[in-house]
């Protein structure tokens, strides 16, 4: 009998924020909150180009937006007080709020035992993923507290890839974020965009959600790359 060799996905690495869980909307609130102290008003259209971004990076972003130059001591204050705003909001989440499709999805993947990850730039990743009841699914959990540089770098998913012990080549990410997608090309993965193809337009495929995404979809996309 021919050996298979054929590649193959043999891994999914899932982002948390926006994929998951709704939690980019609980970051935008925080956010926004503590922009008032530097009398700006956040935009949702601002809170895109901070999803997957680290927390740290992102008060950056939000003080050169604003048009002020905190200090040091400024900038971890305020990142500190959102994240306690942040985590207040998250402590009401429950497993009803995983998003539609993601647990059919892991539950299909892992019958065909093909390993699931999760690949996230935030530090509350554990404590998410604990209220959700999701703790014991992943095979391997890499999130920002195992990372140097925040997406689009692609060090979480690398990583993330290592310790799944698969080549980045035979692995699929799926992500809300435009950060997102560009570290999962930097990562050589295929990348799967959750979320609109005017922000997405790079990844590989681009759906509204995970509701219709299913193991064999991924397998037909990641031929049809091949080819
Ligand atoms: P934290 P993801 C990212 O998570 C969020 O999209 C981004 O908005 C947030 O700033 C970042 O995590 C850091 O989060 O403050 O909780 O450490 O989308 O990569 O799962
Ligand atoms: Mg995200």
């Amino acid at each position: 009998m021919p050996l298979d060799i054929k590649p193959n996905i043999k891994g999914v690495i899932f982002d948390l924020d926006g994929v998951i869980v709704d939690s980019a909307q609980f970051h935008y609130e925080a956010w926004k909150a503590l922009a008032c102290e530097w009398n700006y008003d956040l935009k949702r259209s601002d809170n895109e180009a901070l999803k997957g971004v680290s927390r740290k990076d992102s008060v950056l972003k939000i003080a050169t937006w604003a048009g002020v130059y905190p200090t040091t001591q400024e900038l971890e204050s305020i990142a500190a007080r959102k994240n306690t705003l942040y985590l207040e909001l998250c402590s009401k989440l429950t497993p009803h709020d995983i998003l539609p499709g993601i647990e059919n999805l892991i539950n299909e993947l892992k019958a065909n035992t093909i390993k699931v990850a999760l690949g996230s730039a935030s530090k509350n990743a554990r404590f998410v993923i604990e209220k959700l009841g999701l703790d014991t699914t992943f095979d391997v959990i890499v999130d920002g507290n195992d990372v140097i540089h925040s997406k689009p770098n692609p060090e979480v998913f690398i990583k993330a890839a290592k310790r799944m012990n698969i080549h980045a080549q035979n692995c699929c990410v799926i992500e809300d974020a435009p950060a997102g997608i560009q570290a999962a090309l930097k990562a050589q993965m295929l990348a799967i965009g959750l979320g609109k193809t005017a922000e997405l337009f790079q990844a590989h495929l681009i759906l509204p959600n995970a509701s219709h995404l299913t193991l064999s979809k991924i397998e037909q996309l990641y031929q049809q790359i091949l080819t």
